[in-house]
């Protein structure tokens, strides 16, 4: 009844050293997460996927650079390199990286007016991806959550898992952030405070 899944976030050349929107010892958490992969019935990924000229683009947005915060119909966004377009070496997925165990692969960003940092809603809070109705149905109650950016993608996605109502845990030495202006302190409290498990 309570089956459980691995939820891999966003493991994918952009995020790692050398991609668009490198985050620092991305590639380090390849070997942690493959052996997670083979401990795990169900494993889930994520990709970032968007396309060309996305509004959460700097370059799409005259004037502005790349981590400039400007004010979206759904709120502020933070502004990004270009990363991660559909069809790209960079929205790959890392090649060290074992994905071929994955059950279900939820692609997200690819609404061009629209970011997505979480797996389960698009930025707006209100879009949703779809992954919740999936796990449930299949009666996936609890999750762990590993993989890029700790401070973004995991931290909005464990969010909304326990707000689904989903035991979460994010394995914090399989995962790596990008640090933006304190957010790492800020997204590490926020999931501490929302029931997040922190391992
Ligand atoms: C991410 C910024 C923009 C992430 C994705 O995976 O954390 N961050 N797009
Ligand atoms: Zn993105």
């Amino acid at each position: 009844m309570t089956g459980e899944a691995l939820i891999v976030i966003d493991l994918q050349n952009d995020f790692c050293p050398g991609g668009a929107l490198a985050v620092s010892g991305g590639d380090e958490i390849v070997p942690l997460v493959n052996a997670m992969v083979h401990d795990f019935e169900h494993v889930v990924l994520t990709q970032d996927w968007h396309p060309a000229h996305h509004s959460s683009f700097a370059s799409s947005h005259p004037g502005k650079a790349p981590f400039d915060t400007v004010e979206m119909p759904y709120g502020a966004q933070t502004l990004w390199p270009d990363h991660c377009i559909q069809g790209s070496g960079g929205a790959a997925f890392h090649p060290h990286f074992n994905r071929t165990k994955a059950e279900l692969i939820i692609r997200k960003g690819f609404r061009p007016a629209i970011d997505s940092y979480s797996a389960f809603f698009e930025n707006d809070h209100a879009t949703p991806t779809g992954l919740a109705g999936y796990l449930r149905e299949r009666r996936i109650s609890r999750l762990t959550l590993v993989g890029l950016a700790t401070d973004f993608c995991v931290a909005y996605s464990a969010l909304d898992a326990v707000a689904q109502g989903f035991s979460t845990t994010v394995r914090l030495d399989a995962c790596r952030g990008i640090d933006l202006g304190g957010s790492m302190e800020t997204m590490l409290g926020k999931m501490k405070a929302a029931g997040v498990t922190l391992a």
